[in-house]
């Protein structure tokens, strides 16, 4: 075999020819390269062109919005049986928090904006079972021919909370609860306090924990691949900042678990209130404000390894979607249009309509004269006074347009 000798290394000529090669293509190709931006080079395209991109509107609602006294928040995935559509909800009366002494209630709509609301879904424990201080932040799961509601459950005295489920064969009950819990925290890191009641101060630690060792929130399941995909949020015992937040994934072979956790988890390095669908072949989630990638929808074929597909503003507080087939488990997601989801900023919490352009083959809303969040800042609106702006100027617009 012919070969050449370089810095005394000899090289067969044949390898030689293809590593000059190699380097000549990379020659010509760095000037090309180099006539690309950074942020030209990460650009998948216009947000006029990306089927995962949206604006949302919001409207109120009719039966479940502002009332003084009542505390209604974190809506569940909404779904249609027969001809109403259910939601599920965290309710409460308490004054010093909108979750906690809560119980899940439900109510049905025909048309998705006049609600009625029933009554009680799943209430609290009796005194002295781990779900004796709350139930809450819950969602549905419709699966072989059940509906199954997971949620958050906080004992009293305990400051790390569990996920419950319980299991009727109609939307309108009886529920059934499963005797222990779905999934609880990662068991490592110490808290200062653990057997505090009240909120969870997960940022007390005397020892750091794992990323859901303070806390396993937010809990959805999807079906996939015949699985059940349950998707929470965790928050790490010794947490420096409430928004350092992320989500996970834990699989089970049956509705009611057991639920193992992905070795991968986290999935994501962001997010609050976890929402996820099944969008073409894979899973789609929006991230909403918590995080470095806060503000973003998200897409990954497998439902594990997410990437950032756009940014998207002023996304619904913990939205519940109409989402009609998150359980089909059909790798043909098809998003959706509307849903409920929470104002937290009021002395009481409510529930609010939003409608969105999340739906393969739907024509997106692009003018911009119909979103008046465009150039508002969150202080001007909740305290005009402050900048000496009359209340009632809120909702104007500008002269000149929106540029
Ligand atoms: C929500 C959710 C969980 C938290 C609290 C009530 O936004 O993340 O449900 O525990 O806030």
């Amino acid at each position: 075999m012919s070969t050449c000798a370089i810095n005394g290394i000899s090289i067969p000529l044949v390898r030689l020819l293809g590593l000059l090669l190699l380097i000549s293509c990379n020659e010509i190709q760095a000037p090309v390269d180099e006539k690309i931006s950074a942020a030209m080079k990460r650009f998948h395209g216009n947000d006029s062109e990306n089927e995962l991109y949206t604006r949302f509107r919001y409207q109120p609602i009719q039966g479940l919005g502002y009332e003084p006294g009542v505390n209604r928040r974190d809506p569940s995935t909404i779904i249609q049986v027969d001809d109403l559509f259910y939601v599920w909800y965290t309710r409460t009366h308490d004054t010093k928090s909108s979750w906690l002494l809560a119980d899940i209630w439900y109510a049905t709509s025909s048309d998705g904006l006049h609600w009625s609301e029933i009554g009680p879904a799943v209430a609290r424990g009796p005194r002295g079972s781990w779900d004796d201080y709350s139930v809450f932040t819950c969602n549905i799961l419709v699966a072989k021919g059940k509906y199954f509601l997971c949620y958050q459950a906080r004992q009293e005295f305990t400051q790390r909370n569990t996920i419950g489920m319980s299991w009727s064969s109609s939307p309108n009950g009886p529920w059934t609860k499963l005797t222990e819990p779905i999934l609880k925290t990662s068991p490592d890191g110490s808290l200062k306090n653990p057997n505090q009641t009240g909120f969870s101060k997960w940022q007390d630690a005397i020892k750091p924990g794992s990323w859901d060792s303070g806390a396993v929130h937010d809990p959805g399941i999807i079906v996939r691949d015949g699985k059940y995909h349950l998707y929470y949020k965790g928050h790490a015992v010794g947490e420096k900042m409430f928004s350092d937040s992320k989500w996970g994934l834990a699989i089970a072979d049956q509705p009611e678990g057991p639920y193992h956790r992905h070795p991968l988890n986290p999935v994501t390095n962001s997010g609050h209130e976890t929402w996820v669908f099944p969008w073409r072949t894979g899973i789609a989630a929006i991230i909403d404000w918590a995080g470095p990638e806060k503000g973003t929808v998200q897409y990954s074929e497998d439902g594990i390894n997410f990437e950032v597909m756009t940014s998207l503003e002023d996304i619904p507080p913990a939205g519940g979607a109409f989402i009609p087939d998150k359980f089909a488990d059909n790798k043909d997601g098809q998003g959706f249009t509307w849903g409920l989801c929470h104002y937290g900023r009021t002395d009481w919490t409510f529930l609010v309509r939003f409608d969105c352009d999340l739906k393969r083959d739907v024509e997106k809303q692009l003018d911009w004269s119909q979103f008046p969040h465009y150039s508002t800042i969150r202080d001007v609106m909740q305290n005009p006074e402050k900048f000496a702006v009359p209340r009632e100027a809120l909702g104007g617009q500008a002269p000149g347009g929106i540029d």
